[in-house]
């Protein structure tokens, strides 16, 4: 594939034609791919409803752009090379041909269980091959897959299913992650307790633990496959049918599912999965992020798969056997390409440096990061003892709404800068605004992040509720697309972007609207009210912290340890462990302005632990709470 670009000149060019003559730009870049029937048109959009097409009446199923199109050439190259959680137990690798047969028969069996275009699926599977094949075989038949990330509760779950009346579950029967043995299975059951959308329940064996599988309903992956042929063709899709709905959090309780459609998603992961890791035929590249996320999505599967690539897909946690895993399986399969969060980087560094320096780390090439702002202590320690000072380190940001990433060094091609995302890739049209919405330009500027262009892997609707999408993204600032995060972009015009903006808190680069933890602290009995902060987390990035307001009188044995206990297994079980406060105050009244409102400002400061620049809190509802809450912070 002509992709690739190959040099600051080549970049500046590209750049350049993409804002001055878009529709050409991607044209070229989208005759590349294989479509059933070419566009009408390129681009068609407006940011006022918001309406957005690209490659308009094109038809295309994004799976023969995987398969199809590359067999002469890719058949037997491997597509995706699976390592397991232990370490003695065999890896999987699946070459192309391999690959699409099994997507064949697993579309075949969705076919046969009355999956048809348009259906929605949920898959709520470990990070096995099986989870890409199962996507795979949803675009095969043009069901439009929903993945729900199996660290997420049973009430997380059903919510999801119920947002998108799903018609079927595809699952395990449990998870191994380092020594644990999670169940699986027994979580969908819960979430299908009550009536649900669900007529069927497909169930991979992985662990071989107990479970029970509900005649009528649930059917074993091995089973449902048994005798099916290997052999489909593709539904035709157009343009602009939906290929996936992903869940995600935001500012208010309940998450959204953002929709992503088929050829725009395909061209652009394609085009800046093959010039932000600089992938050439033959490398192996790595991103350790799970199916669950965007990142899964966009490049572990569908980027590295259309653009020919090996994906490599790993089932465990970092830090098993030992916190040397990562390197381990860069040394084992000779790893080029290499993609991670901040999160990974910061928690290794603290093991020091002898699970590094025991393996074989010169088979890298890009080093990559993604999910929040990289600090420059971790930048620095990647760069340093990861790629030993030779792999450039492309900080990628982008999010779960723009389907693929937005700003990025090229590596090798344009600089990179300790914590700057750096520039826009092409097709990217950034602006800084200020709060009243008025476009800073220049350098040296600081404000929020908007795209004022539409791209092709953008949202195109919140599943079941444009409305929503329009007034989350939309309205802020009219004509613009709103990112949600504040931004630098300093003297030499590079990009910086600073975290999040609105009420949503990152932490281990996954999201978490605070509302939303708050609705599920709000579920304990004794609770009466509480607030939800980010603060600043040596290793996660930004950890969770909870005022809770509570009626101790209504219970006589509970103190405050064991209702704190209580409150952090309460979100476990209606979110899901990724959700749980590290830090629990119990309070007799949450800081108010005299319309009600929460002042979060002093919520923020005191769980940071700086009580300095507190303002003026004389204007409260209720001053005095202010210094209840320090004490009890034990920073008095
Ligand atoms: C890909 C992903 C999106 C939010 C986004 C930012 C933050 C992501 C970076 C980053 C600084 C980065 N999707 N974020 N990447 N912040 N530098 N390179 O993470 O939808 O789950 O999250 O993550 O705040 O808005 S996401």
């Amino acid at each position: 594939m002509a992709l690739k670009i190959n040099s600051l000149g080549g970049y500046i060019h590209e750049y350049q034609k993409s804002v001055n003559t878009p529709e050409k730009f991607w044209a070229e870049i989208a005759d590349n791919f294989y479509w059933r029937k070419k566009w009408d048109k390129v681009v068609e959009w407006n940011f006022e409803e918001p309406r957005v097409e690209w490659f308009k009446n094109a038809k295309l199923n994004i799976t023969e752009n995987i398969f199809e199109r590359n067999l002469f050439t890719h058949a037997d190259k491997p597509a995706i090379i699976w390592e397991p959680n232990d370490p003695n137990e065999a890896h999987i690798t699946l070459t192309y041909k391999e690959l699409y047969e099994k997507v064949c028969q697993f579309a075949n069996v969705l076919k046969g269980k009355g999956i048809e275009k348009g259906d929605r699926v949920i898959i709520y599977m470990p990070m096995v091959p099986e989870a890409a094949i199962a996507m795979l075989a949803c675009a095969r038949v043009g069901a439009v897959h929903s993945i729900v990330f199996a660290g997420f509760s049973s009430s997380a779950l059903a919510d999801r299913i119920e947002d998108c009346k799903a018609k079927m579950v595809i699952t395990s029967d449990g998870n191994f992650r380092g020594t644990k043995k999670i169940p699986v299975k027994a979580v969908v059951d819960e979430a299908l307790e009550a009536k649900s959308s669900i007529e069927n329940v497909i169930v991979l064996q992985r662990t071989k633990q107990d479970v029970t599988m509900t005649a009528g309903r649930d059917t074993w992956w091995h089973e449902a496959c048994e005798g099916v042929s290997t052999e489909n063709k593709a539904e035709e899709m157009d343009s602009e049918d939906m290929l996936f709905i992903l869940y995600t959090s935001g500012s208010t309780g309940k998450p959204k599912g953002v929709v992503h459609t088929c050829g725009g998603y395909m061209v652009y992961t394609a085009y800046t999965f093959q010039n932000v890791f600089h992938y050439n035929p033959g490398d192996i590249y790595w991103c350790t992020a799970d199916v669950g996320w965007i990142t899964g999505h966009s490049y572990i599967v569908y980027g590295p798969l259309v653009s020919g690539a090996t994906s490599m897909m790993f089932e465990g946690v970092p830090t098993f056997p030992d916190a040397g895993r990562f390197w381990e399986v860069v040394a084992k399969h000779k790893v080029n390409q290499f993609y991670t969060a901040p999160t990974a980087i910061r928690a290794l560094q603290a093991y020091g440096l002898d699970p590094v320096t025991k393996h074989d780390l010169s088979s890298l090439k890009v080093l990559g990061s993604v999910g929040e702002p990289i600090n420059e202590e971790a930048w620095h320690w990647y760069h340093t003892h990861i790629g030993k000072g030779k792999c450039p380190i492309v900080d990628t940001w982008w999010q779960t709404e723009t389907g693929g990433i937005l700003i990025s060094p090229l590596p090798g091609i344009t600089p990179t800068k300790p914590s700057y995302a750096t520039l826009p890739l092409p097709g990217v049209q950034p602006v800084i605004v200020d709060s009243e919405g008025k476009e800073l330009k220049g350098n040296s500027v600081e404000g929020n992040l908007c795209i004022k262009f539409p791209w092709p892997s953008m949202i195109r609707t919140t599943y079941g509720d444009h409305e929503r999408c329009r007034t989350t993204y939309f309205s802020t600032y009219p004509g613009m697309y709103f990112t949600g995060d504040g931004v630098k972009r300093d003297e030499d015009g590079y990009y910086r972007i600073l975290g999040r903006v609105d009420d949503v808190i990152n932490v281990s680069g996954h999201r978490m609207g605070t509302a939303e933890v708050e609705n599920a602290i709000n579920e304990h009995p004794l609770v009466i009210e509480s607030a939800v902060v980010g603060y600043p987390h040596d290793i996660k990035g930004q950890g969770i912290y909870a005022y809770v307001i509570a009626d101790m009188s209504a219970s006589e044995t509970d103190t405050e340890e064991e209702l704190a206990k209580e409150i952090i297994l309460t979100v476990s079980k209606i979110i899901g462990p990724i959700a749980k406060p590290d830090k629990v105050q119990i309070v007799s009244g949450l800081p108010k302005t005299r319309s009600g409102k929460i002042m979060r400002r002093i919520l923020r400061k005191v769980a940071e632990g700086d009580i300095s620049n507190l303002g003026d809190t004389s204007t409260l509802l209720n001053p005095e709470i202010v210094d209840e809450l320090i004490a009890k912070a034990g920073l008095a």
